[in-house]
């Protein structure tokens, strides 16, 4: 489509929506995903006269949200959203919150009603500062030109800085259009380095982890991306290490330390080796309600080491005996260097229960177990089994799993073993829809990848029309449907827990492969186990955004033995504002 040459309007000087865009571009920031609108179509003219920023306009303003949180978790750069005032934002929130609960970096840019006319419900006016302020690090809302330089570059050292997170800039249209004086400019890119742990607090951990029989390593979303230390640190304890929910990508389950992740799906093996522990040593992690089994998986007498970066954390959930505030990696790294090599029979006594540990993990995990062969959920259903589908796309070379919210996830969770760390990409907020947008960021983030998606069909149908976008901007991704043809989960529990009365969870689905060809993409309906491996050998062999419809059946859902997690207790006696210790 040819478009008509833009009329030369007289330069007439930077507006406040210029100087925004030469922010975020001094602070590195290379994508804008966003919707147009009143509000924000300063911002939009602004990206147009420059080259640096890409900006992805996308269809439904979730995606652009969780397009910013692939992005951020993927690449070394903060995702950046653009959404109008009132609906705009509204729209977005999902990401905002998701973003909260799972510490994602964000920033968010939302246009509103200039100040002249706020206040008065001007249309589409939305108190963004009091909407966003509970599930963000910081809402700001700027109201001079004069400060864009200084609150911008303080929302990104937010967000990025300390426990990461999402941040709401909320820019009135009156500043966006206001003259720039020739003086302001961004201010300079600032990172605070995160805090590295107290000596006396390392020298303490040591001598309590030293004197364990039983410790085990629980690492967070914290741990961040360079995994050695830790590994040295498991080697030097002989210890376990398992991960919090979802966040099993942070090391190499190749290394005999590895015992699996907890939360819901975990193997019995991985939250004995917790509930056996005598020590257990915290880090970047939060104890959150499924990696606690909610609050039931910790013994009252397990000592507890707790290591993060934020302050908050150290104590929220449980009382640890020792707590220190540093970043996860800086303190195993000082941990490992502390800790005395194991000798004689200490040495002896932990490396054989690791060993055996790991045998039960080993047995437990392995995808070609006899019972899996049997994959039934009990409920006498055929169709393409999600083991099947992990055993195409177990670790492939050059391909990033990213895994949306549907009943497939404790299958990964239980039989995905990733000898490359950081090439599983999950949600632990738990959001349907995440799946397809947060892989569009994250392909564009990680453009020397392949990104492979796997989504529910509810899931998928949240944010389908947004492959539209995939095939516009030329994200070659591979989108797996798992096309059960229901809320899967919800109809489990429905199943388990409400007497099997079925109601709102089945429905009808388009033909996903022709959905997927009708945009322009590439489309392949698979209905047969065998024809899964050749799919998406085809699919990952296109230069265009393929869909996989994986037809199942409509009671096809969790792995066996596995019911959905009923709402329960409260939680456990060591909530009960007990100091947490041996004493
Ligand atoms: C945005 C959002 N709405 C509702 C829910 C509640 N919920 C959790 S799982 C689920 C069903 C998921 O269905 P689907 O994506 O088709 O996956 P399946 O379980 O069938 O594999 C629902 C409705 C949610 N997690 N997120």
């Amino acid at each position: 489509m040819s478009l008509p040459a833009p009329s030369a309007v007289p330069d007439e000087g930077r507006s406040g929506a210029d100087l925004v865009i030469e922010c975020l571009i001094a602070e590195g920031i290379g994508l804008v995903a966003g919707v147009p609108g009143t509000t924000v179509m300063d911002l939009i003219d602004s990206l147009a006269k420059q080259e640096v920023i890409r900006f992805v306009v996308t269809r439904h303003e979730q995606v652009a949200g969780f397009l910013a949180d692939g992005v951020s978790r993927a690449g070394d750069r903060l995702g950046v959203a653009l959404v109008s005032r009132g609906p705009g934002a509204a729209n977005l929130a999902i990401a905002v919150q998701n973003a909260y609960d799972e510490s994602v970096p964000l920033l968010v840019l939302v246009g509103q009603v200039p100040g002249g006319i706020a206040d008065r419900r001007a249309f589409e006016e939305m108190d963004v500062v009091a909407a966003f302020r509970p599930m963000t690090k910081w809402t700001v809302e700027i109201h001079s030109v004069e400060r864009i330089p200084e609150l911008l570059q303080r929302a990104i050292r937010m967000a990025v800085g300390g426990r990461p997170g999402p941040v709401v800039v909320s820019l009135p249209l009156d500043v966006l259009k206001g003259p720039v004086p020739e003086q302001l400019h961004p201010a300079p890119r600032r990172r605070i380095h995160p805090p590295g742990p107290a000596p006396d607090a390392v020298r303490e951990a040591v001598a309590l982890l030293a004197g364990a029989q039983r410790p085990v390593i629980v690492l967070g979303g914290g741990a961040g991306r360079d995994f050695g230390s830790y590994l040295r640190l498991a080697d030097r304890l002989s210890a376990p290490l398992v991960t919090t929910w979802m966040r099993q990508s942070v090391v190499p389950h190749d290394h005999p330390s590895y015992l699996g992740a907890l939360g819901y799906g975990a193997h019995h093996v991985t939250e004995q080796a917790v509930r056996e522990a005598d020590v257990i040593l915290a880090m970047g992690c939060r104890f959150s309600e499924f990696t606690t089994k909610r609050w039931t998986l910790l013994s009252t007498t397990t000592r507890l080491v707790h290591v993060d970066i934020d302050p908050c954390e150290l104590g929220r959930v449980y009382v640890p005996e020792i707590g220190f505030i540093s970043d996860a990696r800086l303190a195993a790294e000082s941990l490992a260097a502390g800790t005395p090599a194991l000798a004689g029979t200490d040495a002896e006594r932990r490396g054989e229960r690791l060993r055996s540990l790991r045998k039960e993990f080993d047995r437990a995990s392995s995808l070609d177990a006899e019972e899996l062969a049997a994959d039934d959920p009990g409920t006498g259903v055929s169709g393409i089994s999600a083991v099947r589908v992990l055993q195409d796309l177990s670790d492939r070379e050059g391909v990033l799993l990213v895994q949306d919210a549907p009943s497939f996830a404790p299958w990964t969770h239980r039989h995905l073993r990733l000898a490359r760390p950081r090439t599983l990409y999950a949600s632990a907020g738990g959001a349907m829809g995440w799946g397809l947008p947060a892989g569009m960021g994250i392909a564009l983030a990680r453009p020397d990848q392949r990104v492979v998606i796997v989504s529910g069909d509810g899931s998928f149908w949240m944010v389908a029309q947004d492959f539209e976008t995939c095939v516009r901007e030329n994200i070659g991704l591979v989108n797996i449907v798992m096309n059960n043809f229901s809320y899967g989960n919800t109809r489990d529990r429905q199943r388990s827990t409400h007497g099997g009365r079925y109601l709102g969870v089945f429905y009808g689905n388009p033909n996903f492969a022709e959905f997927g060809r009708s945009l322009g993409g590439f489309g392949l309906r698979v209905e047969t186990d065998t024809d899964l491996a050749t799919a998406v050998e085809e699919a990952l062999a296109q230069d265009r955004p393929a869909i996989i419809d994986v037809v199942q059946d409509q009671m096809y859902g969790l792995p066996p033995g596995l019911a959905p997690l009923p709402p329960g207790e409260p939680g456990d006696a060591r909530l009960d504002g007990k100091r947490h210790s041996a004493e």
